[in-house]
């Protein structure tokens, strides 16, 4: 079986400070590596930032700055959160890089030989915010699609044959029904290609700020044909006889927004056919977020800094509500009420409580001594413990399908029917009638809570981490074989608990 796995996020302009879409794609990522490292795979998971075009360079002159020294400053600010959101990544690609220079100026070639380039002249409607070329037949009163300003571009471009690709392309929509989730996407995406394509223009020579073209350095490339090979670039290409491209292309799974679809799933496959490469195996389009029912816009002052709802509720907390709250794949609506209901609910009510319960009558109950694994399990006992033999393949397909909400959902059915049998089973009576009884009773519930923490990791790893550790779960044994039957919580001395999810009071 093939254990290698690559995982991208997109790789995000510099034009800005990073919002509350960039942490959402990032952290949908993270928890994608993290469980497939837990699961027993070699994971490769990129991000980074997406530096040239015309959108970069006009940020930087209203600040006064270089293109390049404007990219450094904010590409910090993007590196910096992915420790802020406590990414798992295992690179960080800039695309002012040389290996990415060396990678983007290769793709070109290969599909300058393959013939799939040439030189035309370029008359059109250009959005700057969306780095995008449109037809005339898409602008809508004046403006893009996407609502963004357009402007008429005239100029001398090189051209790739995206023409040529649709049978291609639909063909292999066909064959690989899955390449392009949720489904209603793939929809789209067949129906726009089945309108048409034209040949897409792939150089610009009216700015500088970019990767020029080789043998013709009066062109830079089209940000998005520069942007895209990003995917390769960090894995060595176009040494493509190199280990980490060897293990890792193709990818597994680009995760992008529903607004950048049409680039990874049009665009970057023909591309990829062009220069004879594989392509990748799925792409995701995630669905955006509003702020309290209202579209988010710099305009608006609406924009949600991830910092700051972080510093406010806590990492865990936000990486908990932004999967669990909304469908992944649909949109959804950043409420403070439908936080607090999430943290103070499900985290702090379900899952906190019942650590809380459990390790504080061991420790107190059982000089600090998880019991004994109990010899003789009745038959309520016997229906919990068999309903986490599941849990595994259950969340794991989900995950699969990257439904990281109904993944959730599954975990947190586990959680209410732990919280269901502490009340039943009541050891704190038991404390006082039948000490036998009440360790059995304990032990099933730590296990139960050792198996909740370690597939709860991709989503709170430091919540979960802190749950493990308070049950003085070995590092070594924290990892998804140890959700099997054979293994189960061994006589650990436990530490003092303190609460992991202390409620907020707003
Ligand atoms: O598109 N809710 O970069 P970017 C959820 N450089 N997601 C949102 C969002 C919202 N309100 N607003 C934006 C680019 N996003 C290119 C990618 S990849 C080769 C090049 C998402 O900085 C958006 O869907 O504009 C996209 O996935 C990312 O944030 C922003 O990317």
């Amino acid at each position: 079986m093939d254990k290698n796995y690559y995982i991208t996020t997109p790789i995000y302009y510099v034009n800005d400070k990073p919002h509350i879409g960039h942490a959402y794609t990032s952290i949908a990522c993270d928890v994608l590596a993290r469980f497939k490292r837990l699961d027993g795979y070699n994971v490769k998971f990129l991000t980074g930032t997406d530096e040239h075009g015309q959108k970069v360079e006009k940020a930087a002159k209203s600040q006064n700055k270089s293109p390049l020294e404007y990219a450094n400053f904010i590409s910090k600010d993007f590196k910096s959160l992915t420790k802020t959101l406590n990414l798992s990544n295992d690179d960080f690609i800039r695309t002012t890089e040389k290996r990415h220079i060396l990678a983007a100026q290769s793709l070109w070639s290969k599909l300058y030989e393959n013939k799939h380039i040439y030189l035309d002249k370029y008359s059109g409607w250009y959005a700057l915010r969306d780095e995008a070329f449109y037809s005339e037949k898409e602008i809508i009163n004046g403006k893009a699609p996407s609502g963004a300003d357009v402007s008429w571009v005239e100029e001398e471009s090189y051209f790739f044959d995206l023409s040529k690709w649709q049978d291609k392309l639909l063909e292999f929509y066909d064959k690989n029904p899955n390449f392009i989730l949720p489904k209603s996407r793939m929809n789209e995406v067949k129906s726009f290609v089945k309108g048409g394509l034209r040949d897409l223009s792939v150089s610009r020579t009216s700015f500088e700020w970019g990767v020029k073209v080789p043998n013709n350095d009066k062109h830079i490339m089209y940000v998005w044909l520069d942007a895209l090979t990003n995917y390769l670039s960090a894995i060595g290409y176009p040494d493509t006889l190199e280990n980490e491209y060897v293990n890792f292309w193709p990818a597994d799974i680009h995760m992008v927004g529903k607004d950048i679809l049409r680039f990874h799933a049009v665009y970057w496959p023909a591309f990829l056919m062009a220069a004879e490469l594989p392509l990748p195996k799925r792409i995701f389009a995630h669905g955006w977020w509003t702020n309290e029912g209202k579209k988010i816009s710099k305009s608006e002052g609406n924009v949600i800094d991830p910092l700051e709802i972080i510093s406010s509720y806590g990492l865990d907390q936000i990486r908990y509500f932004l999967l669990r709250e909304v469908p992944f794949g649909s949109d959804g609506d950043f409420s403070k009420t439908a936080l607090l209901a999430r943290i103070n609910g499900d985290l702090s009510n379900d899952l906190g409580n019942l650590c809380q319960r459990v390790i504080s009558m061991i420790y107190k109950n059982c000089n600090g001594f998880i019991p004994k694994k109990c010899e003789k399990l009745n038959d309520r006992d016997i229906i919990f413990h068999n309903k986490y033999n599941s849990l595994y393949e259950n969340v794991k397909n989900e995950i699969d399908k990257q439904s990281f909400h109904e993944a959730i959902k599954l975990i947190w059915a586990f959680i209410a029917d732990a919280n269901k049998y502490i009340d039943e089973q009541a050891p704190w009576k038991l404390r006082k009638t039948d000490d036998r009884r009440m360790n059995d009773v304990l032990w099933i519930l730590a296990d139960a809570i050792r198996k909740i923490a370690i597939i709860v990791q991709p989503f709170m790893p430091d919540s979960s981490t802190k749950i493990l550790d308070q049950l003085s779960i070995d590092i070594s044994e924290r990892n998804f074989s140890y959700l099997d039957s054979k293994h189960a919580i061994k006589t650990n001395k436990i530490n003092s608990p303190s609460p992991i999810f202390p409620r907020i009071e707003e």
